[in-house]
């Protein structure tokens, strides 16, 4: 158990509480002198997908404690909805603000790279984290897992809820989404290689949006008829799904897992309508986040090979593609929902 390992299990659910006070949607700036007048004053701006985002508002709240430990100053911006144009605008206004650093989930791999381009002209450092950008872009990618082990724990618990055979449909993030289309593209191939009687026959697009994907996840069973499973590899996703499979016929029937956060989940849980999913820590990631930027910011790192300390997370070095990783998906279901608020 990765995410415990790293942490300790008390240790892991105080941080997770200590997250839950600070946890914040919309605009918030905040900044600290470390409590003991000591604060460096890198100012980090953290822009998510999109505002109202359980996920983002707990990585984010990662983010904030940890600049907050570091004594910089914090804010978080970004759309309400799920688009790369509105990353765009925030991008814009932090550099002319002069922001030391960014640190964004992107909604594009391309779309936002003239952007990100004018910033670091202007010295500013930029992270991605959760969602990717081409690299070359960004200065260093705060990946949560490693992407063949997310699509592999997916497949893995779609394949035991539905005795390994029948179809079964994705419910994704955004059409353009860097993360999700990298794990679909990854689980198409797995269970092509090891499961040939799954069969994949449709995949759809809820762009992170509630309403969005409760209807597609209607859409899809009045489809695809014979439907055994969806995977929905994003939080929003598979809490939608869930509400909506937990008042239909297809409750029990039709299996859903993915990714998603134990707090969305815990009902759908304990009412039996999903067995079992999978996450890392947002908070852990957002917190790793902020300390990478600050390591740029302070010349301590500038890629590949270069190690960093990350708070109470302890030390990372910067992998290939100038990525840093977090840890290993981990599996929550009935047996272990209730030791986790976030
Ligand atoms: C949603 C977002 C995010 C993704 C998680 C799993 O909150 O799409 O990018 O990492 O799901």
């Amino acid at each position: 158990m990765k995410m415990q390992n790293r942490l300790g299990g008390l240790a892991a659910l105080t941080l997770v509480a200590g997250l839950a006070l600070t946890a914040c949607g919309g605009d918030d700036s905040s900044s600290a002198d470390g409590g003991s007048g000591g604060g460096d004053g890198t100012t980090v701006t953290f822009i998510p997908k999109n505002l109202g985002n359980a996920y983002f508002d707990t990585s984010n709240a990662g983010g904030k404690k940890a600049v907050e430990e570091f004594g910089g100053s914090y804010e978080e911006v970004g759309p309400a909805e799920g688009s790369p144009d509105g990353q765009v605008t925030y991008i814009n206004t932090a550099t002319q603000q002069g922001r030391d650093a960014l640190v964004i989930s992107a909604n594009d791999p391309d779309a936002l790279c003239d952007a990100i381009g004018e910033a670091r002209d202007a010295d500013i450092k930029v992270v991605t984290y959760d969602a990717d950008t081409n690299p070359d872009c960004r200065d260093l990618f705060i990946n949560q897992a490693d992407a063949a082990g997310i699509a592999k724990v997916q497949v893995e618990m779609i394949a035991e809820q539905i005795g390994d055979a029948g179809e079964i449909a994705f419910l994704s993030a955004a059409a353009n989404a860097t993360n999700q289309n990298e794990w679909i593209g990854l689980m198409e191939d797995e269970i092509a290689a090891s499961h040939p009687d799954i069969k994949v026959v449709d995949t759809v697009y809820g762009d992170d949006d509630d309403q969005k994907s409760f209807d597609a996840t209607a859409a899809l069973l009045n489809k695809h008829p014979d439907l055994k499973g969806i995977i929905s590899p994003t939080t929003v996703g598979i809490a939608a799904a869930a509400r909506y499979l937990s008042t239909s016929d297809a409750k029990g029937k039709v299996a859903l897992t993915g990714l998603g956060t134990p707090n969305q989940m815990r009902d759908f849980v304990n009412d039996g309508t999903v067995t079992e999913f999978a996450l890392w820590n947002p908070g852990d990631l957002g917190y790793l986040a902020a300390y990478a930027a600050e390591a740029l910011v302070k010349g301590d790192i500038e890629g590949e090979g270069d190690s960093f300390t990350a708070g109470d997370l302890g030390e990372f070095t910067v992998g290939a593609d100038n990525t840093v990783l977090l840890g290993d998906p981990f599996r929550f279901n009935a047996d272990n929902i209730a030791d986790f608020d976030f």
